[in-house]
């Protein structure tokens, strides 16, 4: 499947409530406050938040005043226009074009459950088939079979991977992976880490030391420091990715599970609030179903093109 079809696949749900709503003004004589109504609900459903929603609506609002032949197409014209204003910057760089320094340390964090093994799984798949070499660092010391899962990973890879005991310190884990990495000669080093709540104080030390031990092996270390959210608790990772960032410094976030999920619209309320740069978005459980987060193939596949002449 191309990725296009991908991003439209995965954004299913989300896109058709907004296609609903789309579908009732294209299906009247005129724009009315009932269709807006509905426009506005849809909106909300999808979570874009209450700011970008307004801003949606007041410039359909305003735009319909100023044209009374407003209808579906230039409404679908003006959301596109308005959240690509909104996303601008949004987009981060391919992790497959940054190679500075070797090895390069990513490191993934988040709250339980959100998809950072299984992303880094999908990364570690995405770098390989591009000819750089990876190393694993299973600093997933605190839950139980967390290592278990990611070696399975990296069996299936054909990976090399560093872990430790159950219990073990998790810094001391992603130091011998930089060190590993280093010596061997692998391009990237990555670094899996265990869920937690951004609340608990002593879990998110843990964090800022694994990084301070990273920084002794190399300054820049890590050079990157991606919070992974659960796309389809919407915008409940706004507070999550505040706390992390202001504990942690990240530098760019992994939105997962947006397959399946109404909410697709919590993407642009998140990165309106964080203005950090979304690298990639989660759309499946798959290997390949990690996708380079690209504004454009976003608002095709959220936002439906209407041809009002074919009505
Ligand atoms: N549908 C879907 N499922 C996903 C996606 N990413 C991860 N998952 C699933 O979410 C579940 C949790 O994923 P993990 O990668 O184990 O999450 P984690 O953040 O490592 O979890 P902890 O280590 O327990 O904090 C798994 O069943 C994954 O297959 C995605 O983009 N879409
Ligand atoms: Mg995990």
């Amino acid at each position: 499947m191309g990725i296009f079809s991908k991003f439209k696949k995965g954004f299913q749900k989300g896109a058709s409530v907004i296609q609903g709503a789309f579908d009732s003004i294209s299906g009247k004589a005129k724009l009315d406050e009932d269709s807006l109504l509905d426009l506005e609900e849809a909106f909300y459903a999808s979570d874009f938040g209450v700011d970008t929603t307004e801003e949606l609506i007041n410039s359909v609002r305003q735009a319909h005043r100023e044209n009374k032949e407003l209808r579906a197409e230039g409404v679908g014209v003006i959301a596109r226009t308005v959240l690509k204003e909104i996303l601008n910057g949004a987009e981060g760089e391919d992790i497959l074009t940054q190679s500075n320094e070797k090895p390069e340390v990513l490191c993934l964090v988040g709250v339980n459950g959100s998809g950072k093994t299984t992303t880094c799984a999908k990364l570690a798949y995405r770098l390989k088939n591009h000819g750089r070499s990876v190393i694993l660092g299973a600093c997933d010391t605190f839950r139980a079979a967390a290592t278990e899962q990611l070696k399975e990973w990296g069996n299936r890879l054909d990976l090399e991977i560093v872990s430790g005991q159950h219990g073990a310190d998790s810094a001391a884990v992603a130091y011998d992976t930089y060190s590993a990495g280093q010596s061997r000669g692998h391009d990237m080093v990555l670094i899996d880490t265990a869920g937690r709540l951004h609340v608990k104080e002593g879990l998110m030390e843990e964090l800022v030391k694994l990084s301070r031990v990273l920084a002794k092996r190399n300054k820049n270390a890590p050079h990157h420091s991606w919070l992974v959210i659960d796309g389809s608790t919407g915008t409940n990772g706004l507070e999550q990715a505040r706390v992390f960032n202001e504990k942690f410094g990240i530098t760019g976030l992994v939105i997962t599970k947006l397959d399946g999920t109404a909410k697709g619209g919590a993407l642009v309320a998140i990165y309106r609030e964080l203005k950090l740069p979304i690298f990639y978005i989660g759309l499946g459980e798959s290997l390949d179903d990690l996708q380079p987060f690209n504004i454009n193939q976003y608002l095709d596949s959220i936002i439906p093109k209407m041809d009002d002449s074919a009505s």
